[in-house]
């Protein structure tokens, strides 16, 4: 039998469309029906599971999924035996300690005591013992925010990303305890053949985030600004510079990152860089 990379992700949720683009970006042709199980791509020996992401550190240790895709968060929780193998770069959100607005917050030795109401005892509990603070976690699976507010808990550990769910029930962020995004996680030792496909998925994975931090620039410079411009943007080697019609002119081609893109072209146009086009890159290899 052909060697199939059985990969698991979420079946519905803050995961799933970003995890199934991920896929979808680096080749993968499959189709993905509302209630489906699984499926298998067309163009790649890999099997997609949908599953809840609670499960799936689980399904990766048992095997029955070579890899899978969750947040960083569960997978910590979960304490399964799993390897971290790509960091993700969606589904970003830190897992942070709030109490009452109203409440003085003193540092950490404010927790001494309270109750403290999650989702995620593991996690809570280490930071807590990192810490020396002695104090109550109640486990509680959804809607942890209306805990202090119904007298269940003085304090939540819960996952924040724009923080509007803690302002609307009143709350204050006060710690944080964790910074998550998704993470492609494996089964360690990998047989051969599996460790071969998922190599070839990373390199992929690979190329699509690269292209997703740079764009591709083209503008047209005097030649005497050639040298200070490529030392702004040097690109992967070196830009392609193509001598303009217009005398003295050159075209010079490059790549830039995300990142620092408005500083440098800042710096380009006082170079004297004009005519500046930016353009998305689909795909990127170094
Ligand atoms: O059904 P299943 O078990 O598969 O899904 P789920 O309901 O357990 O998870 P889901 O889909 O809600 O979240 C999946 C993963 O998305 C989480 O494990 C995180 O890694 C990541 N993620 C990123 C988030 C958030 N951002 C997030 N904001 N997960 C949850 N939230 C919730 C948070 O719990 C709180 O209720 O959003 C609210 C806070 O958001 P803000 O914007 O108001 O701060
Ligand atoms: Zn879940």
């Amino acid at each position: 039998m052909n060697t199939v990379l059985r990969i698991a992700i979420q079946k519905s949720g803050r995961l799933q469309e970003d995890s199934l683009k991920l896929l979808k970006e680096s080749g993968l042709h499959f189709s993905n029906g509302r209630d489906q199980l699984k499926a298998q791509a067309r163009n790649f020996p890999v099997e997609i599971l949908f599953l809840r992401d609670d499960d799936i550190p689980q399904y990766v240790e048992d095997k029955v999924a070579d890899v899978g895709i969750v947040g960083e968060n569960v997978w910590i929780e979960k304490q399964k035996d799993n390897e971290l193998v790509k960091r993700l770069d969606f589904a970003k959100c830190r897992l942070s300690i709030a109490i009452p607005r109203s409440e003085n917050y003193t540092g950490l030795s404010f927790l001494s005591g309270k109750n403290i109401a999650t989702s995620y005892p593991v996690i809570v509990k280490q930071f807590l013992k990192k810490n020396n603070i002695e104090a109550g976690i109640h486990e509680i699976s959804g809607s942890v925010e209306i805990a202090p507010g119904i007298g269940l808990a003085d304090a939540i550990c819960d996952l924040v990303s724009t923080g509007s769910t803690l302002l609307s029930n009143g709350l204050k962020e006060v710690e944080v305890v964790l910074q998550s995004e998704a993470v492609m996680i494996a089964t360690p030792k990998l047989e051969a053949e599996k460790k071969k496909l998922l190599d070839q998925l990373l390199f992929r994975i690979q190329a699509v985030q690269s292209a997703k931090n740079n764009k591709y620039i083209l503008l047209n410079c005097p030649n005497e600004a050639i040298a200070k411009i490529t030392s702004v943007i040097p690109g992967m080697k070196s830009p392609t510079i193509m001598p303009l019609s217009r005398p003295g002119w050159s075209s010079l081609h490059s790549v830039v990152d995300e990142n620092d893109f408005w500083e440098k072209i800042d710096q380009l146009k006082s170079f004297g860089a004009e005519g500046i086009l930016v353009i998305p890159i689909e795909k990127m290899i170094a």
